[in-house]
């Protein structure tokens, strides 16, 4: 009995395990959720339009940040429209206050910013009077979610929590139905795009 006991548990841990996301802390039953087969993203990752985001409480430079990314098929978060924006900036809110990584950087050129996942630069929200490249240079973006809601330029060595992103699986906008979403509580927000 006790050996059938201890096995029962085993499996239990076995299981437990597998489905943890890697680098996530204080995950919620609202975040695993989105590692089921049905979603275009990978567990701990929550989906906006045809791309997952994950949030990482994990101190790293820009460079081991992005790296990090990589290591989960991803890269360090750009954004590309105001809905995306408000999307990450509620998602890193629901960690911290603290500013995160984002994907951007110009330290190929001064003052030529690019994504670290190789996508066009079409849309910019730095905060007033950013960038600065103040000091001996700041070539690394970062996002603010607490006093300032934009984006600044910060020396890459600086140790932050980060965002990652990627495309769905399928590359496309897979959006299983709202009342699914909503009845499973998934993190919704695509009525504000
Ligand atoms: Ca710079
Ligand atoms: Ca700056």
């Amino acid at each position: 009995m006790s050996l059938l006991l201890c096995c029962i548990v085993m499996a239990l841990h076995l299981a437990t395990g597998l489905d943890a996301a890697p680098g996530v802390v204080n995950t919620t039953e609202e975040e695993v959720e989105g590692g089921d087969s049905q979603s275009p993203c990978p567990a701990g990752w929550h989906q906006n339009e045809h791309r997952c985001f994950s949030f990482y409480p994990v101190w790293a430079t820009w460079a081991t940040a992005e790296l990090y990314c990589s290591q989960h098929r991803g890269n360090l978060v750009s954004v590309h429209s105001p809905g995306q924006q408000v999307f990450v900036q509620d998602l890193v809110r629901r960690h911290t206050d603290q500013p995160v990584w984002m994907g951007g950087y110009d330290a190929a050129q001064e003052g030529m910013w690019l994504w670290s996942d190789g996508s066009a630069v079409d849309s910019f929200y730095w905060e007033e009077d950013e960038p600065s490249n103040s000091g001996q240079g700041e070539n690394c973006m970062e996002l603010h979610t607490g006093g300032g809601q934009g984006w600044n330029d910060v020396s890459c060595g600086e140790l932050r929590f980060y965002v990652c992103s990627m495309e769905t699986r399928s590359g496309l906008a897979v959006i299983p139905s709202q009342k699914k979403k909503h009845e499973r509580g998934i993190y919704w927000r695509s009525t504000r795009m």
